[in-house]
């Protein structure tokens, strides 16, 4: 049976994802994949906070160029939209009504944009970031970036999702642009004593039987210090996992191997 793994959050720490992608006995001693027929998704947030984000996006599109043909795949997280609107529209203001000032790049700079990342990105690596999809399902786990229902205002099925939102990656307009961002940035939908349901809806809405996110570190939900996590956390119920290390703040890069899951 194919095996399936999973993993999240790099924010610019290419080092911890290569040394727990051999240790996941994914790759070999020289980081080239060796995971064979193994499928590995990307839940997002290669950028940001960390300081070499380039570094990750380069690693793992080697590793999709050396892995067979669809075993690696990655889901956009809300810090690819931020770097890509970095990008794109610079310190434009964003219309709206309240009375501060928004841009991307006020937001970049408040959430750990790195210069070198956006002085080396380059346009092929624009154009590719710009076709991964948000949502995914494999082996029975609905697999996304956020913590977040917001992913239904774009359709009610994970195909329409995807096209919704990647038609809107491909205009220029910043309104849109910023409404992407702001989806993606909101978290915690599936904790406290609502978060099964929400998490039952979604999916029963998108399919599935255990949503697998990133985006929020399981250490905080947790209350303990990133760098004691061992292991993601199941929650909601069951129906969802955590999978965010928090890497960035001296936790680990979860290399997650989900089970498979049949329907009842
Ligand atoms: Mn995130």
């Amino acid at each position: 049976m194919t095996r399936v793994f999973a993993v999240s959050d790099i924010h610019g720490h290419p080092e911890k994802l290569t040394a727990a992608l051999r240790d996941a006995g994914l790759t070999d001693a020289d980081g080239n994949w060796a995971g064979e027929d193994a499928r590995l998704w990307f839940l997002g947030d290669f950028f940001d906070r960390g300081p070499d984000g380039i570094g990750v996006l380069r690693y793992v599109r080697g590793l999709i160029e050396q892995a067979p043909d669809g075993a690696i795949e990655m889901l956009l997280g809300n810090h690819e939209i931020l770097a890509l609107g970095m990008r794109k529209f610079d310190d434009t203001f964003v219309p709206h009504d309240g009375i501060t000032l928004r841009s991307f790049e006020r937001s970049w700079a408040l959430n750990g944009g790195q210069d070198r990342d956006q002085e080396l990105l380059t346009d092929d690596e624009t154009d590719w970031l710009l076709d991964r999809p948000m949502l995914a399902l494999d082996a029975g786990h609905l697999l996304m970036h956020s913590d977040t229902a917001e992913y239904i205002e774009w359709g009610d099925s994970i195909d329409a999702i995807n096209a919704a939102a990647s038609t809107e990656l491909h205009s220029d307009d910043i309104e849109v642009w910023w409404e992407i961002w702001r989806r993606m940035t909101s978290r915690y939908a599936f904790r406290g004593d609502g978060g099964p349901e929400i998490a039952r809806i979604m999916l029963q809405h998108l399919g599935g039987q255990r949503i697998v996110h990133g985006h929020s570190i399981v250490a905080d939900q947790l209350g303990i210090d990133p760098q004691y996590l061992t292991d993601p956390l199941l929650y909601a119920d069951g129906l969802v996992l955590g999978i965010d290390g928090g890497a960035f703040d001296g936790g680990p890069c979860l290399v997650v191997e989900l089970e498979e899951l049949t329907a009842e």
